[in-house]
């Protein structure tokens, strides 16, 4: 075996001198089987049922990384490459650091606080099958009259509800195969079976046989038609570089990562500015960190579902191969993406993200000037972007999320939505049969089929360093003013207020008229104005759920839809790192408290995409994507149009 790790030592301190290396780059797999090894020939081997829960890059220092990336990368050594580990064993979570150029485990510790790491997905397959060996369950399946060869059966999280103990749980909700692909399309309603998941065992089934099987008709969403024809696009003149996870592509340079939980990472965003012919940085690192959906149904069958889908589950865990010339366009470029599987080995998503230039027939700038005597000027260029994308598609929902540059400087932050709805059988057929003895909690989106209101909350952490770390976060509010001096009565004018600290940095949106910016107090154009990026935000969307409300607890960060802390490195996961059944006691509301001064800092960004989603019947079988985000604008970052390049 030491031959083994001596090898993985050697390939690391090779790909280590490669000039494709950044201190950033997500673990490889040999790197996940090197922290398999260590782990499971180290004490914790004895652990009964050990799983990896998490396994992911511990990144270094952010002023390491940085020194690292602006030197020449000869004198200066490689930042630290250690992994943070979590496994489950003997019933506890300890949480491992790992070095992994001596390969040795540096620190370890039993985590004894609320929630749990997110499921594996080989736990969550064990416990969707369990129901097949139990005759209690074969009897109920029977009794309705179904085939039990057709029932697939979905592990739910089941976040918490005030309990003062928790245990891992999920709870299973089956669905009915026979004449559909649809699986979401044929709940199989009140049936209901609980699983410790740590057992491994079935401990309660409940049955309250009421409400009939939808019917299969009309639930398929298998495509048809033809493909459209793609814009016509150089397809073999791509138009960016990629080297390792660095990418370059016109004024832009990033880097570009991929973990389990937060599926696609950009880091160390920085832009060519021709006029003082010096990359800028904008964003040191930006990714989700966290959904919330809670439904709108209190009812015992529906209530606990209120999940955190990248801490209970993970958006890369969830990543799914991207099709290609469906899910990206055909010029596009892949990225497989790496993670360890419960068993700590490595698992590859082959094509988890795409890259591709995108001209839509979009106008980055035009004008006509009809006011030279003689003469009619226009003048204009197409706009190209590049785009960075991957799908999560966590059970019945798909999530795209897109990372779009721009030339101009911005960038354009998307999330759509689209898949299955999670729908709950009734009896009701036609929209004039409810009446309110039995209320229902959404639309009637199909026979027999109600989709349940419900939300989804996006959050994104955006470590923002716009041309270099220490920013302030501005309100500019758009007061009006009323005059008596002029023909006019009335005007606005925008009153900007910088937060001192990060109780003033909370936003809800569409309240009040007001413009987000990231500034550089230290940095000025040469006319004067302070460098900034203002935040382009989406349609306004906070949780209506009550203070109180345990979902609400645990995502008490929904209230506002922007945020802004202090840096933290440990600071990433907006429901806190152990999201499974959180009692709300980390996480971004609670670090937020701490009321730490903004001004001049090196600040995080929080922002949410909201989605009040009321079903209908469009939404069915499969809903058309649905999209939202924000866009990242530069204001004064330059001295003029970055895209007039001369
Ligand atoms: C490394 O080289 C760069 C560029 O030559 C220089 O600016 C920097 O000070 C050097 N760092 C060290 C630690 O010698
Ligand atoms: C199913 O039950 C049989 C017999 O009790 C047992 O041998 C088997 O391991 C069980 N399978 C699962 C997946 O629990
Ligand atoms: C049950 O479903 C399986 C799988 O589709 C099928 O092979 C079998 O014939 C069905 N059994 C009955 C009794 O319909
Ligand atoms: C960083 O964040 C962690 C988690 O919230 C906290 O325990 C720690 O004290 C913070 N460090 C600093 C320097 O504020
Ligand atoms: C946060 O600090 C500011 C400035 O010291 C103060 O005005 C504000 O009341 C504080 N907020 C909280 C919630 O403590
Ligand atoms: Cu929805």
């Amino acid at each position: 075996m030491a031959t083994l790790i001596m090898i993985l030592v050697i390939t690391w301190q090779f790909l280590h001198i490669s000039s494709q290396n950044h201190p950033l780059d997500p673990l490889n797999p040999n790197e996940i089987t090197q922290i398999q090894h260590i782990i499971t020939t180290s004490h914790l081997a004895s652990l009964p049922h050990l799983s990896f829960h998490f396994v992911d890059l511990d990144e270094p220092e952010k002023n390491k990384v940085l020194q690292w990336l602006s030197s020449n990368k000869k004198n200066q050594s490689f930042p630290y490459r250690r992994a943070k580990v979590v496994v489950r064993g003997g019933g506890q979570t300890h949480e491992i650091i790992l070095e992994l150029t001596t390969g040795s485990i540096i620190s370890e510790h039993v985590y004894k606080g609320d929630g749990y790491p997110p499921h594996t997905f080989s736990e969550l397959l064990q416990a969707a099958r369990l129901p097949f060996n139990s005759s209690r369950f074969k009897d109920l399946v029977a009794r309705r009259g179904l085939n039990i060869s057709e029932i697939t059966c979905f592990p739910f999280t089941v976040g918490w509800f005030g309990e003062s103990i928790t245990r891992r749980v999920v709870r299973l909700s089956c669905f009915y195969r026979e004449g559909t692909t649809n699986v979401f399309a044929r709940p199989i309603e009140g049936l209901s079976i609980l699983v410790d998941i740590e057992l491994m065992q079935i401990y309660k089934l409940v049955d309250r046989n009421k409400t009939p099987l939808p019917g299969a008709d009309g639930t398929d969403f298998q495509f048809s038609g033809e493909m459209p024809n793609p814009i016509p696009c150089e397809e073999n003149k791509r138009g960016f570089s990629i080297n390792g996870h660095n990418i370059n592509w016109k004024n832009w340079r990033f880097h570009l990562g991929f973990n389990a939980r937060a599926g696609l990472i950009i880091s160390t965003a920085s832009i060519f500015d021709a006029g003082k012919d010096e990359w800028r940085r904008v964003l040191y690192r930006g990714h989700v960190s966290e959904t919330f959906v809670p439904y709108m149904d209190p009812t015992s069958d529906w209530y606990y579902r209120t999940f955190l889908d990248v801490g209970e589950f993970g958006f890369g865990r969830s990543a799914v191969s991207l099709m290609p010339s469906t899910d990206c366009p055909s010029n596009a470029f892949y990225i497989d993406g790496h993670m360890a599987g419960a068993d700590g080995l490595p698992q590859e998503v082959p094509r988890a993200i795409c890259i591709f230039e995108r001209y839509a027939g979009d106008i980055a700038w035009r004008h006509t000037e009809v006011g030279v005597p003689g003469k009619v000027i226009t003048s204009g260029e197409p706009e190209v972007n590049l785009v960075v994308r991957m799908v999560a598609t966590v059970g019945n929902y798909d999530y795209i999320l897109d990372w779009e540059f721009k030339q101009s400087g911005a960038i354009k932050v998307g999330v759509g939505l689209t898949g299955v709805l999670e729908m709950k059988a009734t009896t009701y057929t036609k929209a004039d049969q409810i009446y309110s003895k039995e209320r229902i909690y959404g639309q009637l989106v199909a026979g027999n089929r109600i989709g349940n209101n419900h939300d989804h909350f996006i959050t994104y952490y955006l470590d923002l360093d716009i041309d270099g770390n220490d920013n302030s976060f501005v309100k500019a509010k758009l007061k009006v003013k009323r005059v008596k001096t002029s023909p006019r009565k009335s005007w606005w004018r925008d009153i900007k207020e910088t937060a001192k600290t990060e109780d003033e940095a909370r936003c809800r949106l569409g309240v009040e008229a007001s413009e987000i910016l990231v500034v550089n107090p230290n940095k000025k154009t040469k006319l004067g104005n302070h460098v900034s990026y203002r935040v382009m935000t989406g349609q306004p969307a906070v949780s209506l759920l009550l203070d109180d409300d345990y979902p609400q607890i645990r995502a008490s960060y929904t209230k506002y839809q922007v945020w802004v802390t202090a840096y933290n490195k440990s600071e990433r996961w907006a429901a806190g790192f152990y999201a499974d059944r959180s009692t709300g006691k980390d996480g971004l509301a609670i670090w937020s408290r701490r009321n730490r001064s903004i001004m001049n800092k090196d600040i995080v960004l929080w922002y949410t995409v909201g989605f009040h989603h009321n079903p209908c019947q469009e939404d069915f079988p499969v809903m058309p994507t649905l999209a939202s985000g924000f866009e990242l604008r530069p204001a004064n970052f330059f001295e003029k149009n970055p895209l007039l390049r001369t």
